[in-house]
């Protein structure tokens, strides 16, 4: 995507411009009103060739662009259309304000907003490999509290890893709960996979090194309770299961939760040993700020994440490539819905 910026007395003909210089294609990314009077319109084309010179398009005496012939030189406007573009992008996703800040201040002058965005977010936040299980040989335990998406996204990485045909051993903790076990039951009868029901952590302990020695090639993948972060004294009960299992834990977190219950939530739960972040439902939410805030203040790294709820599409790694694509095709989802309605921004 190529972006641009317009500037002109007026909206309409700033509209105007973009329509000559770009086309109908054309997709309005911001407008700003200038301290000047006029207005400041961003615009944005997926064809590259845009960059081609076209005709002169500015009136005589406005402060408007000059189109430029494609050259090495990055033109000057092509710079403020990427910064535009990121600030509405994390504004829109209402990425808290000193987070933003630091990331808007990290852009390198790229004038990919894809790779800008991505540079300053792997500078300031944090990225680790996924837990998926075959990276290091380790468990994978998931934790996080009720609703979260622990159960889902375990079936998920069983059925990507049985289609793989690599085999898979499914350990729950989940025995309080009714239907708990039974929930788990019904993928693991389908997928014809290896359940096991585990309700103390000695019995946890004794599982895995029993299955160390017998498949020690399977994927083990550990379900627990959820636990009300609200109630300390409840998540703690993680712990010696956490011990037993040595394992990769990461939190389950719900990336559709307003920012404060998001940091109630890790904070809670990295005390008793999350050590990274699989975002899930991230598909039913349009603000990821909430997440990026916390997991910012926290210091916890991102892994993965969910964006489905069918069985069948796996987690995804979360880097700072994909997360500033995300941000950045939202924005563009949204822009689309509003071209042509410039008073929406
Ligand atoms: N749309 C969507 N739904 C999801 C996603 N992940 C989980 N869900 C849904 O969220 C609900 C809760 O998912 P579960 O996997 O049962 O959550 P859990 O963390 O195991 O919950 P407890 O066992 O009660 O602690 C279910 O309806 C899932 O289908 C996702 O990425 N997208
Ligand atoms: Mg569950």
């Amino acid at each position: 995507m190529r972006l641009k910026s317009f500037y002109a007395p007026t909206m309409k003909e700033a509209m105007r411009d973009v329509r000559r210089a770009l086309g109908a294609e054309a997709i309005i990314v911001a407008s700003h009103q200038e301290p000047n009077g006029g207005v400041r319109v961003t615009a944005a084309l997926e064809d590259p060739a845009f960059l081609r010179p076209v005709a002169q398009v500015s009136a005589p005496g406005s402060r408007r662009t000059e189109e430029k012939a494609t050259g090495d030189e990055v033109p000057e406007d092509l710079l403020t259309a990427t910064h535009d573009l990121v600030t509405e992008a994390l504004r829109r996703h209402r990425v808290p304000e000193s987070l933003a800040a630091r990331l808007v201040a990290a852009l390198d002058g790229s004038e990919d907003p894809n790779a800008a965005l991505s540079a300053a977010l792997n500078r300031h936040l944090l990225f680790a490999p996924t837990p998926f299980p075959d990276a290091d040989g380790k468990p994978l335990v998931l934790v996080g509290p009720p609703g979260a998406g622990k159960t889902l996204t375990l079936a998920k990485l069983a059925t990507r890893a049985t289609l793989e045909k690599k085999l898979v051993v499914l350990v729950t903790l989940d025995t309080e709960r009714a239907g708990g076990v039974e929930q788990l039951a019904v993928f693991t009868r389908l997928l014809n996979v290896t359940l096991e029901v585990v309700d103390d952590a000695p019995a946890l302990r004794e599982t895995l090194a029993l299955h160390r020695r017998k498949t020690p090639r399977a994927l083990v993948l550990v379900d627990t309770a959820g636990q009300n972060p609200l109630v300390p004294e409840d998540v703690v009960r993680l712990r010696p299961f956490l011990e037993a299992a040595q394992g990769r834990v990461a939190l389950a977190l719900s990336a559709d939760v307003d920012p404060e219950t998001a940091r109630d939530t890790a904070r809670v739960f990295q005390a008793v040993g999350a050590d990274r972040v699989l975002l899930t439902r991230t598909d039913l939410t349009r603000r990821l700020g909430g997440v990026l805030g916390c997991v910012d203040d926290l210091g916890l790294p991102l892994c993965a994440w969910t964006a489905s709820p069918r069985v069948t599409e796996p987690p995804q790694t979360l880097d700072a490539g994909s997360l500033a694509r995300r941000l950045l095709a939202d924005l563009s989802d949204t822009i689309k819905k509003d071209v042509g309605k410039p008073g929406a921004f």
